[in-house]
């Protein structure tokens, strides 16, 4: 158990800090200037902003440990969104290319506190593309990363300077590696070395089958990978964006729960659904807000990127 001092925070400090740390100022104005150019380029593309669903009886099962936020209302439970991605499914059929800002909130083990990458609540812009393959995900989430890293470096230089002087704008296409490849040639710890080694963002493909959840699609052809993808930035920086094709037939969606021993009940609405046939092939994926801003200023904690930010384990206001 983590020793209860390392959780206090003492809001008037904090305060204080908001006000003489630059980093804060800084930061916040870089992630403004995110959600700006990346809601241009989406739009420009002509995918249509819907509104955040932040409750719900039905959310993202995630695949790694965490606490629970349910509760109950009028003889329904609810959890508090942990990801938007079954709610996509369904929402792409009603405008082809959509995306939402959405907070999300996953109770994290404390562990992550110091992992520089986690907050218990924090922000990704989610989108998805109905009929709609990987390779046309990957296609504007590049235009929409150049896009933001241009404009920020032209609009400002100095803060880029100060921060991350050596900042490179990517080229497009942004090179992929498969997890296989990577495992290989990195071993275990492979995501964190790749990214320590890189100096431009790679997708890394081809996520083996238990690593992710019943809704990324299982390659048809070979069946122990998905046809998914993280985005992973360079310089340590790690994890950017995840996605994938989506499952959406019934039986393929059963199965798929099965083999992780996915509780059918808390699925139960979204299974209906597919289960009248309504799904579509669809694809799509969510770019941490947070992190995006911390890889470009190039800062030790995403914690320092937005004001009143909840660290895993930590108290807060
Ligand atoms: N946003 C991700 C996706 O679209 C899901 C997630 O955040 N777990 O696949």
């Amino acid at each position: 158990m983590m020793h209860s001092e390392s959780r206090k925070v003492d809001t008037v400090e904090l305060v204080k800090d908001y006000l003489k740390n630059p980093i804060f100022r800084d930061a916040t104005l870089i992630q403004s200037e995110i959600l700006k150019c990346i809601r241009k380029v989406l739009d420009e593309k002509g995918f249509v902003e819907l509104l955040p669903v932040t409750v719900s009886p039905i959310t993202d099962p995630l695949n790694h440990p965490h606490f629970e936020t349910e509760f109950e209302y009028y003889g329904q439970k609810y959890s508090i969104t942990k990801s938007m991605i079954l709610h996509k499914q369904v929402a792409v059929l009603v405008h082809k290319k959509i995306y939402i800002v959405s907070p999300n909130v996953r109770l994290e083990t404390e562990d992550k506190m110091e992992s520089g990458r986690h907050l218990f609540d924090f922000v990704q812009i989610d989108m998805e593309m109905l009929n709609a393959s990987r390779e046309d995900v990957f296609e504007v989430m590049e235009d929409a990363i150049i896009y933001t890293i241009e404009k920020i470096k032209e609009k400002y230089p100095d803060i880029i300077k100060k921060y991350h002087p050596d900042l490179k704008t990517p080229k497009k296409p942004f090179k992929r590696y498969t997890v296989k490849e990577l495992k290989e040639k990195y071993g275990d710890n492979y995501e964190k070395l790749a990214s320590l080694n890189a100096t431009e963002p790679f997708w890394m493909i081809d996520i083996p089958l238990l690593e992710r959840e019943f809704y990324d699609k299982q390659d048809p052809n070979r069946p122990d990978v998905l046809l998914d993808f993280d985005l992973i930035y360079p310089e340590g920086f790690e994890e950017a964006i995840s996605g994938g094709e989506r499952e959406h037939e019934y039986e393929q969606i059963l199965k798929r729960m099965k083999l992780k021993n996915t509780p059918f009940e808390q699925f139960e609405e979204y299974l209906k659904v597919a289960k009248e046939g309504l799904l579509e092939h669809s694809a799509g994926c969510g770019i941490g807000i947070e992190r995006f801003t911390r890889w470009l200023l190039a800062l030790d904690h995403v914690e320092k990127t937005r004001l009143f930010a909840k660290t895993p384990g930590k108290h807060s206001i």
